[in-house]
């Protein structure tokens, strides 16, 4: 590829052309820029962002191939408030989503566009969501005026030409169109047009609200696309768990934001665990269907990780310390004088100075903090040392468990199983979780988040609840569903269980059960670990009467969470399969 090529058309698929014309004409770009998605491209246009001020190189012996950018401080997480998924009818969206009738958004959104990219460029970025040649894999062509999103949409799909060679002449792609506008988020809107396959994103230049192939299209749209076409798009981890023998387990998980998903997928096992390997197929998304064998097969449609930075370290993530040393950019965490990045929660002592996220001077004596809660790294998934080969398989992997977990300080034990798919789905539907950084407001409250998906499921979840239920028949051999929570604390508010590699405890009591090689004790809750058949072996001041209390079930508890789990219930009423009320029942009968 020479230079000269740089941002130059490359396909003749008709559909793709009249519609970038379409845009041109409205958002009046001085330039139409083409992605091709090569090196040469990559480094052009990150000396552009450099020149423009938008990145800043980082110190490139320490740091090889990374820069850092800063959004406006008033744009740094998703804002649920300004998404929107614009179905015909209201009642489609459901009462957990905003709504606007398509043609009032469109009409909306076409003003604020108009000329909205007047002495700027246009760049058409084509990407593929999934592995070339997959038959779940889809393509998204985004046309937007940020340098930004261009680059990090390089390195969170695979972008360029790889996606016109998937299209071919089809006009079944995704339109995306992101206008930053001056990022004012009186004037900042997310919206989706699922009976289009359309995205707008206008205000805004925040990862989870711009780059569109994320969770507006492989979750909002996709989940859509899912329910018509007899397959899962859901806010799920993807790992494979390979024991001494050889044997490999896929497991999926579901987590809300910034509740360890990547950490999870890219777990080292403890020391006792001696010759098991964890590895990653993907960190935050999965997209799931029945495969010719009657299993669940999974990919996961992203190429990058765009993980939180705050807590990352050398404990609760060595392959991720690793993997954003280089070629990796960075948001939003703190710089220091020799252009090194630091967070709260990195290893060694803060820096003696640095500057705050803001580009304020910063100080350990300083009141705020210096990385923002939800400031991020965006890393090609390649650089994962322990990626499994399989994230590139158009096949996907065959799913044996699928795990739903919030954070909760009290109330939900350490681990539990579902004792049959409705009653996985009751699990995943009733999921609580405390609200993080990754969204704006509200952290720390408790909310209902059912599969994680409560700001990502694109239309009303009570129909998604009644999709995953009869998803059922289409799968022989449906995986086993579990519940975990990591976050349990007592009541002087230390956490109840070590977390981290020591998680693998857990997978691995997990995949016994999925391989029908141990009993399980019966509870209220569900199927828990027998004590005699949990692996607490070399956990030096781990107990087994600590263990307990990370298991105990209070019915007490339980029956004031049964209480607050109908509020959801309740809004969805019209909607909600009677399957999931009648499991609700069961519990109480058994509490
Ligand atoms: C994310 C999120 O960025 O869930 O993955 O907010
Ligand atoms: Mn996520």
């Amino acid at each position: 590829m020479t230079k000269d090529s740089l941002g130059k058309g490359s396909t003749s698929n008709k559909a793709v052309l009249s519609w970038v014309a379409e845009m041109e004409n409205l958002c009046r770009p001085s330039r139409v820029y083409w992605c091709n998605g090569s090196r040469a491209e990559a480094q052009a246009l990150t000396g552009q962002a450099i020149e423009k001020g938008m990145l800043i190189k980082l110190n490139q012996k320490k740091l090889p191939g990374c820069y850092y950018h800063r959004s406006h401080p008033n744009d740094v997480a998703r804002v649920e408030q300004s998404t929107f998924i614009c179905t015909k009818d209201q009642e489609e969206a459901g009462p957990t989503n905003n709504w606007m009738a398509p043609r009032e958004m469109y009409q909306k959104l076409r003003t604020l566009s108009e000329g909205a990219m007047r002495g700027r460029t246009m760049y058409v970025v084509p990407y593929l969501m999934g592995p070339p040649g997959s038959s779940l894999a889809k393509v998204g062509i985004e046309l937007t005026d940020s340098v930004y999103v261009v680059l990090s949409m390089g390195i969170m799909t695979r972008m360029g030409t790889i996606a016109f060679e998937q299209l071919g002449n089809d006009d079944d792609f995704n339109r995306g169109l992101h206008c930053m506008l001056d990022i004012n988020p009186e004037r900042r809107y997310i919206a989706h047009f699922p009976q289009d396959n359309a995205i707008i994103s206008v205000g805004s230049n925040y990862g989870g609200n711009v780059l569109l192939g994320k969770k507006c299209l492989a979750l909002r749209i996709g989940s859509y696309l899912g329910r018509q076409e007899g397959w899962f798009a859901e806010h799920m981890l993807i790992l494979k768990v390979e024991s001494p023998a050889g044997e490999k387990t896929y497991v999926a998980a579901a987590f809300p934001s910034v509740c360890g998903k990547t950490n999870f997928a890219m777990m080292i096992p403890p020391p006792y665990f001696q010759g098991w390997k964890i590895t990653t197929i993907g960190d935050d998304i999965a997209w799931m269907k029945p495969g010719p064998d009657g299993r669940l097969y999974a990919i996961n449609p992203e190429a990058g990780y765009f993980g939180v930075v705050p807590g990352t370290n050398s404990r609760s993530n060595p392959n991720a310390m690793e993997m954003i040393a280089r070629d990796t950019i960075y948001t939003n965490v703190a710089l220091t004088p020799d252009l090194d990045v630091w967070w709260e929660g990195k290893d060694g002592p803060p820096p003696e100075e640095c500057q705050d996220w803001k580009g304020n001077r910063w100080t350990p004596e300083s009141e705020e903090k210096a990385a923002h809660p939800n400031s991020r790294f965006c890393v090609p998934m390649a650089h994962n040392p322990v990626l499994a080969p399989e994230a590139n398989d158009p096949q996907g992997v065959p799913i044996s468990a699928i795990i739903f977990g919030g954070r909760r300080t009290d109330t939900v034990p350490l681990v539990f199983q579902a004792f049959n798919w409705v009653h996985g789905v009751y699990l995943g539907a009733t999921m609580g979780s405390e609200m993080t950084a990754a969204a704006v407001g509200g952290a720390g409250q408790v909310r209902r988040d059912p599969m994680a998906m409560l700001p990502f499921c694109g239309y009303h979840m009570g129909d998604y609840f009644r999709h995953w239920i009869n998803m059922h028949r289409l799968i022989k051999h449906p995986p086993r569903i579990f519940h975990t929570n990591w976050f349990r604390k007592n009541g002087k508010g230390e956490f109840l269980w070590p977390c981290f590699g020591e998680n693998m405890r857990v997978l691995k009591w997990i995949i016994d059960r999925c391989h029908g090689r141990i009993d399980a004790d019966e509870s209220p809750l569900g199927w828990v670990p027998n004590p005699k058949s949990f692996d607490l072996g070399g956990m030096a001041n781990f107990t087994p009467e600590k263990f307990a209390k990370a298991q105990a079930v209070n019915n007490e508890e339980w029956r004031r969470e049964v209480i607050l789990q109908e509020e959801l219930f309740m809004r969805l009423y019209s909607h909600l399969p009677k399957e999931l009320i009648f499991q609700r029942e069961l519990l109480v009968a058994r509490l």
